[in-house]
């Protein structure tokens, strides 16, 4: 059996459990919280970030190994092109999003979701970072309707969880929306790919999580 390890509110986490679900892969979930310093946890994920997974076979940790994982034990139903430089195409946007996007977003996280601050310096960085990763993103992004091309892919994975927390972020925190600033309208996108029952299982997992307090 596959544990899933995290919490319900990341979007790491909830990449992978896309995965998971959208191959109709049995799993069980288990809160873990970040730095933890717990043996059983960093042996797992020596940086206590989440997400993990168990597997048979051993743990591992990043999301983009776990998912890269996931596809090559279990390909069907595939969520990367058959042709390998499709494959990497796919791979190539969820660099940009999880790299080039999210993470540097991430810095704008503590003011716009967590009650913290971020200085002007670290804005200023940030807006103008990202500013000019977007305009790579969205150099690479097809949104025909999917985020890589015609078909559902590893990509819709990444993007459906980090898009709306890079808009959200920049909205809050820098008072503009970076990404719709740059025409990628990324809530029709969100409504497209949450209509699938994947995404409904996460989104509600997410909010019970959210309303109760818990991560
Ligand atoms: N590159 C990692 C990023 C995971 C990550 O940053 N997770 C966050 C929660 S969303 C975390 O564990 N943060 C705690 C930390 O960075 O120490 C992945 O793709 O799994």
């Amino acid at each position: 059996m596959l544990t899933l390890c995290g919490f319900a509110i990341s979007n790491y986490y909830n990449k992978v459990k896309l995965v998971l679900l959208e191959k109709g892969l049995p799993f069980d979930e288990q809160l873990v919280m970040t730095r933890s310093k717990d043996e059983a946890v960093l042996s797992a994920s020596p940086l206590g970030k989440v997400p993990f997974l168990r597997t048979e076979h051993g743990n591992l940790c990043e999301s983009q190994v776990i998912v890269d994982y996931l596809e090559a034990a279990y390909p069907n139903p595939p969520l990367v092109p058959a042709d390998p430089f499709a494959a990497a195409k796919v791979r190539e946007l969820v660099t940009f999003i999880d790299l080039h996007l999210e993470l540097v977003a991430r810095e704008l996280y503590p003011l716009a979701f967590f009650g913290g601050t971020v200085d002007d310096a670290t804005k200023e960085r940030v807006r103008k970072q990202l500013t000019r990763q977007i305009g790579g993103f969205k150099r690479l992004a097809k949104f025909s309707p999917y985020v890589a091309g015609e078909q559902f892919t590893l990509a819709d994975c990444a993007a459906f969880v980090s898009l709306p927390l890079v808009g959200m972020a920049t909205k809050i925190a820098l008072g503009e929306d970076l990404l719709a600033s740059a025409g990628v309208d990324w809530k029709t996108y969100t409504r497209m790919i949450g209509e699938r029952p994947s995404a409904q299982r996460v989104v509600a997992d997410r909010k019970a999580a959210e309303a109760a307090g818990k991560p």
